[in-house]
């Protein structure tokens, strides 16, 4: 009876010490498990006079039933500890900030042409389109250029065959909308173009133009400098000023170079935009257009030379190399 007494202080004591699960399932094996010592006391029962017989074996059974109550009781609290344990490695902070999704924009150039749209829009100008692989006489034979004449050097581009090449600029489309259109006409586009050009921070070999005509009874330079003026306003705000000076392109007479400046940027240094003039009349006679009766004018600008005044930017290519960093600048 003593020894029931001492096992199961023994086992009580190791079961206090036990730090997790496995050493109490040791405690477990060591004292009640098959070849457990309590159970072990039983084998001895044999030597025992009959009469302690039945109350040494109830009362190994007693302790047997208590000690395995104890066991599950601390088995099921370290269990709870440990998965308490457990539960706070895993533990996610629903109450950080999430992983919010980057959110594309129009590039900045769609952007400027779309603005452009909108401008001459509102001016009455209608958007059409013309392609991009264009017939050698679009860009050339139907502007009036010469056979041969110098001025193509200036435009030398990138030829699929003989006749057709990648436009150099969008004048090209007047020819196409001269072939089946009367004045009065306000027509425009926007769109790629290209050049096998030295490329430099001003130039590529494939950039952006907008390119606009009016033709109409009485058109003169004023009325040029009139939509110019006003389209300037629009892309760069009231402070800008403008200039005109004299330049050549066969398709035009007179023609200019139209450039302007804006107090800040660039030290208002004068940044040329572009070209425009007055309809040659060589193109309106050979479309059938009474000169007589109408007149018309032409401008046709760089795309990029439009975000470049605004934003100062120093470099076209950024626009080609497709730097997010550079481009989310551009809200
Ligand atoms: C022309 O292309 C004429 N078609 C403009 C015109 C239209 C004149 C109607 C008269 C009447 P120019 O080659 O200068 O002209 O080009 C016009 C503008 O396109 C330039 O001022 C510049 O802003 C832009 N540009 C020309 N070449 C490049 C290039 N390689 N890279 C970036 N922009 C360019």
């Amino acid at each position: 009876m003593e020894q029931i007494q001492v096992l199961l202080s023994q086992a009580r004591q190791m079961l206090a010490a036990a730090a997790d699960s496995d050493a109490v399932t040791q405690v477990h094996r060591k004292f009640l498990g098959k070849s457990g010592e309590l159970s072990g006391l039983l084998k001895g029962i044999g030597a025992l006079a009959p009469d302690q017989r039945q109350p040494f074996g109830a009362a190994v059974n007693g302790a047997k039933v208590a000690l395995e109550a104890e066991i599950e009781e601390r088995r099921a609290r370290l269990h709870a500890a440990e998965q308490l344990v457990q539960f706070q490695q895993e533990r996610i902070d629903v109450t950080l900030p999430g992983q919010s999704p980057t959110a594309g924009r129009p590039h900045i150039l769609n952007l400027t042409m779309r603005r452009i749209q909108n401008v001459l829009g509102s001016l009455g100008f209608v958007y059409q389109e013309g392609p991009e692989l264009e017939h050698f006489r679009y860009n050339f034979d139907a502007l009036n250029y010469p056979p041969d004449h110098p001025a193509m050097d200036e435009q030398d581009t990138f030829y699929i065959t003989d006749d057709l090449l990648l436009r150099t600029q969008c004048t090209a489309l007047q020819g196409r909308v001269f072939e089946g259109q009367k004045p009065p006409l306000r027509v425009f586009t926007v769109g790629r173009t290209f050049r096998n050009e030295a490329v430099d921070r001003t130039h590529n070999h494939t950039f952006h133009q907008v390119d606009a005509f009016m033709i109409d009874e009485g058109i003169s330079m004023a009325h040029l400098k009139g939509t110019l003026g006003a389209f300037a306003r629009e892309m760069f705000g009231s402070e800008v000023q403008v200039r005109f000076r004299p330049d050549f392109f066969p398709f035009v007479e007179p023609g200019v170079d139209y450039a302007i400046s804006t107090p800040k940027l660039f030290g208002g240094r004068w940044v040329e935009l572009g070209g425009a003039g007055l309809i040659h009349p060589n193109i309106l006679e050979a479309y059938g257009i009474d000169t007589d009766r109408f007149s018309g004018f032409a401008f046709g600008l760089g795309v990029e030379r439009i975000p470049m005044m605004a934003a100062g930017v120093d470099d076209l290519r950024h626009f080609f190399e497709n730097d997010r960093r550079f481009l989310s600048q551009f809200a």
